[in-house]
């Protein structure tokens, strides 16, 4: 990648802003410069990217596409140019010219192609895959909306549609000439040829074309460029000749474009419950339908091989059940287009395609109406009703031991169609994201299919890329890493462990908390700036920033905050480092209860920022619009963080990663990687509380706990459950008889009582270690130094060697 002085850089822009904006320096705007320098990047990466892409096919690379339907990839502008090792020059070449890079920066529109931890990942995975040089893709939707913005009005969530496209987006080349057809609908003929074979005819179908947008994918100062494929559905040219018309006729086309454009609309918003929206459902075919389509026009032209080989060639890893259609469509292609008899077209299959899990929730898991899957694609009901006949009939003959288990082991059942067992069975991998995750799918969720496909099964514990969720976000504390262990760190994550020598470091630990001090006031700036709230930064900064869920327990801490609030007017000179408590999440649309954490919160802040009796001992802070820009902010200022789902709830978490890797401390539930964190860290290092996995599992098969009893036991919650329920976080038009009853009378299912005392102390606990600043700050550098293991670096190797065999 070439590389420039400041001089030539400002040339440079100087330049492009004659050409694209017909502007000159002087009158440029933040926004002209944001598009110039994006487009600067683009054409120094497209040599790369070109030259990338030639070199795997001459050395016949096997490469993988990461099928997903969410890329949570948020902003480019800054990792991009952080990869390229243009960003020191670019920050100071907008400087000169009289802007402020981070206004520059933020006229990048944040891409949000997700929901949450599972769109994000792929995303952190993007990036250590082409940062470790691998051959490896990403296949998504460009959703014309992404994942809603939400507003905050008189303290309910509101959602505001997502036009992230309404400027242009400078990553992005369509190219048309590799567009593909997806069929939907029509009507399957079987023909029986003379030989005997069955020929399939597929007739009267829906056609839509599917039009590429790649977006490059970047390494670290490595000259490798990857590629992020987001297919957008477009009208058939075909059709717009058949269909266009007069009158009725003209209306009923319309109708017709709009309903296929709609299957790239929007992203669904929901991040843990399964709906089965037909809509959705075309999506994800869409999605596997051009893709594989795409992979086995690619495998023809690079290798002239015939497909039985397209597994020594190609792994499909599948982003939770999501693209599993493409278990069934990859035989569609096989037999159907290209005449494999069943057995072969199976051998292929089950050798290409991977499949990760990231959840036991049962809400979450997908199950799609048999008629829906019928009507929609009938020949891929055809194949999925196959592979089950198949797949049940072997366990019937060859696994006496499961004969009992066939019912809940069928990927068809009740009218249902289970996609997690579709995917188990068509593909070769089975992947958890956390040890606790994959021994739970292990022993209980999935527990018939490990003991059927015992070696198909395998961990790989996330991780996030600490290029952007620490050096791009973090330079104040990357640079002072770099000046204690060196720059190696950067291309070797694990190095940052020799920070171990510097936990009693004085210079290094001083430098650290001045690092954490400038993030600090840097957010209480920008919370002061949006919300006119003043909040001190001597104070704690405690953080829960995730998607709200149940089993996340923002209610429980929400609690605490209003457990801290009672004692402080019972005692308002009550001895307590100050405290600023910062939430953000989005909540599904529909998700009542959800919905009213939210408020419970607003309501809360609402009450407790503004009283005088607590002397500003306590903040609440909830930050709208939570995304990955807004994440990056709040990151570096966190300094505990709140990791304190139901245990075996949470299949890993990430934000758990990004904000040990900034030096905070996690107070956490043994749940998900807290586990590792703890493993790596010690006990010293780490604040857990609460239920295990197995006690949480053997409450439920004894069914559950008792709130009430705990309710009627403990007077400090009782009188919490009270203000909810018409005291004063309860009165006049405000109530939360919702929150209230959901644990009162369905007895607590994500046990937010039961672990209440245990969280309670241990934040008594965090408070009394805060006041020791040098042991703090020694365990916050022990944290960081242990995160080079959660870097997805780490991670992507795993796959690599383990599943992928690159
Ligand atoms: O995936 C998350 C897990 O909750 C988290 O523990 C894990 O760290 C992360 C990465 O492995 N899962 C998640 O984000 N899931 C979704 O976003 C999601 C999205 C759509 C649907 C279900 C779940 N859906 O059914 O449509």
């Amino acid at each position: 990648m070439q590389q420039y002085t400041k001089a030539e850089f400002i040339k440079l822009i100087e330049d492009k802003l004659r050409r694209k904006r017909s502007k000159t320096m002087e009158e440029a705007t933040e926004n002209d410069l944001y598009f110039v320098i994006a487009s600067i990047v683009q054409d120094n990466v497209m040599p790369d990217w070109l030259e990338t892409q030639k070199e795997y096919t001459k050395n016949r690379n096997k490469q993988v596409y990461y099928l997903s339907m969410e890329f949570l990839i948020g902003r480019l502008i800054e990792s991009n140019l952080l990869n390229c090792g243009l960003l020191d020059v670019a920050n100071e070449s907008i400087q000169e010219m009289g802007f402020n890079p981070d206004k520059v920066y933020n006229q990048e529109h944040d891409a949000a192609l997700g929901n949450g931890g599972l769109g994000r990942l792929a995303a952190c995975f993007l990036d250590s895959i082409a940062s470790l040089g691998y051959a490896g893709h990403g296949a998504g939707i460009r959703y014309r909306y992404g994942l809603f913005e939400q507003r905050i009005i008189h303290g309910n969530q509101v959602e505001l549609p997502d036009y992230w496209l309404k400027n242009e987006y400078p990553w992005e080349t369509r190219k048309p000439d590799e567009s593909v057809e997806v069929q939907f609908g029509g009507r399957v003929i079987e023909h029986t040829r003379r030989d005997g074979s069955l020929e399939i005819q597929y007739v009267d179908t829906d056609k839509v074309t599917a039009v590429p947008y790649d977006v490059p994918v970047i390494g670290y100062q490595n000259e490798v460029v990857n590629t992020l494929r987001l297919w957008s559905a477009e009208i058939s040219p075909y059709d717009r000749s058949i269909h266009a018309g007069a009158g009725a006729q003209y209306y009923h086309h319309l109708e017709h474009v709009h309903s296929i454009e709609q299957i790239s609309g929007f992203l669904y918003p929901d991040d843990s419950t399964y709906e089965g929206k037909e809509l959705r459902l075309k999506q994800q075919y869409f999605l596997v339908s051009a893709t594989i389509k795409n992979i086995i026009n690619k495998f023809r032209d690079d290798h002239g091989l015939p497909l039985s080989k397209l597994a020594d060639y190609i792994t499909i890893q599948i982003n939770d059940t999501h693209p599993s259609l493409g278990v069934p469509e990859l035989m569609r292609v096989l037999m159907d287009e290209e005449g494999y008899p069943w057995d072969d077209a199976w051998d292929v299959t089950r050798h290409v395609m991977a499949y990760t899990n990231h959840t036991t929730l049962s809400e979450a898991l997908e199950k799609w109406p048999e008629d829906m899957i019928r009507n929609l694609l009938p020949r891929i009901y055809m194949i999925i009703h196959e592979i089950n006949e198949r797949f049940c009939i072997g366990l019937y003959y060859d696994h006496e031991e499961l004969r009992p288990h066939i019912k809940d082991m069928a990927i068809i059942s009740n009218g249902q169609i289970h996609m997690a067992h579709l995917a188990i069975v068509g593909s070769f991998s089975v992947n958890g994201v956390a040890k606790l995750h994959t021994e739970i799918l292990k022993q209980k969720e999935m527990k018939n299919f490990y003991s059927l496909y015992p070696e198909k099964f395998n961990n790989k514990t996330n991780g996030i890329t600490h290029r952007r969720w620490l050096l791009q976000v973090n330079p104040c504390l990357s640079d002072k890493i770099t000046d204690a262990i060196g720059p190696q760190w950067i291309h070797e994550p694990h190095k940052l462990i020799s920070l171990l020598r510097y936990t009693n470091d004085k210079p290094f630990l001083d430098d650290m908390r001045q690092c954490k001090q400038h993030s600090k006031e840097l957010l209480a700036k920008y919370i002061y700036e949006t919300q006119g709230l003043k909040v001190d930064t001597g104070s704690i900064f405690d953080v829960q920033i995730k998607r709200l869920h149940e089993y996340k327990r923002q209610l429980m801490n929400i609690f605490h905050i209003i457990y801290l609030y009672n004692e402080l007017k019972d005692n308002p000179n009550m001895d307590m480092t100050p405290r600023t408590f910062i939430f953000a999440a989005k909540a599904a649309p529909s998700y009542h209860l959800a919905k009213e954490v939210i408020k419970l919160i607003h309501h809360v802040a609402s009450v407790v920022n503004f009283d005088p009796d607590i002397k500003g001992k306590l903040k609440v802070v909830f930050l709208e619009n939570y995304n990955v820009s807004l994440a990056e902010k709040i990151i570096p200022a966190a300094e505990v963080s709140e990791q304190i789902s139901t245990a075996s709830k949470e299949a890993s978490g990430t934000g758990n990663m990004k904000m040990m890797m900034n030096g905070a401390i996690t107070c956490g539930t043994l749940d998900g990687a807290n586990i590792e964190i703890r493993d790596f860290v010690g006990d010293d290092n780490i604040f857990i509380f609460g239920l295990t996995s197995d006690e949480v599992h053997d409450y439920y098969a004894n069914g559950g706990y008792n709130a009430q009893e705990i309710y009627h036991s403990d007077p400090r919650i009782k009188r919490i459950l009270d203000q909810l329920n018409g005291g004063i976080f309860g009165k006049e038009e405000i109530e939360f008889k919702d929150l209230f009853y959901n644990i009162m009378s369905h007895n607590d299912p994500y046990f937010v009582l039961k672990d209440f005392v245990p969280y309670l102390e241990t934040h008594e606990l965090i408070e009394r270690s805060y006041r020791h600043q040098r042991d703090w700050q020694r365990m916050s550098a022990t944290n960081i130094a242990h995160s080079g293991k959660f870097s997805s670096d780490r991670t992507i190797r795993e796959y690599a060697t383990g599943i992928w065999k690159l």
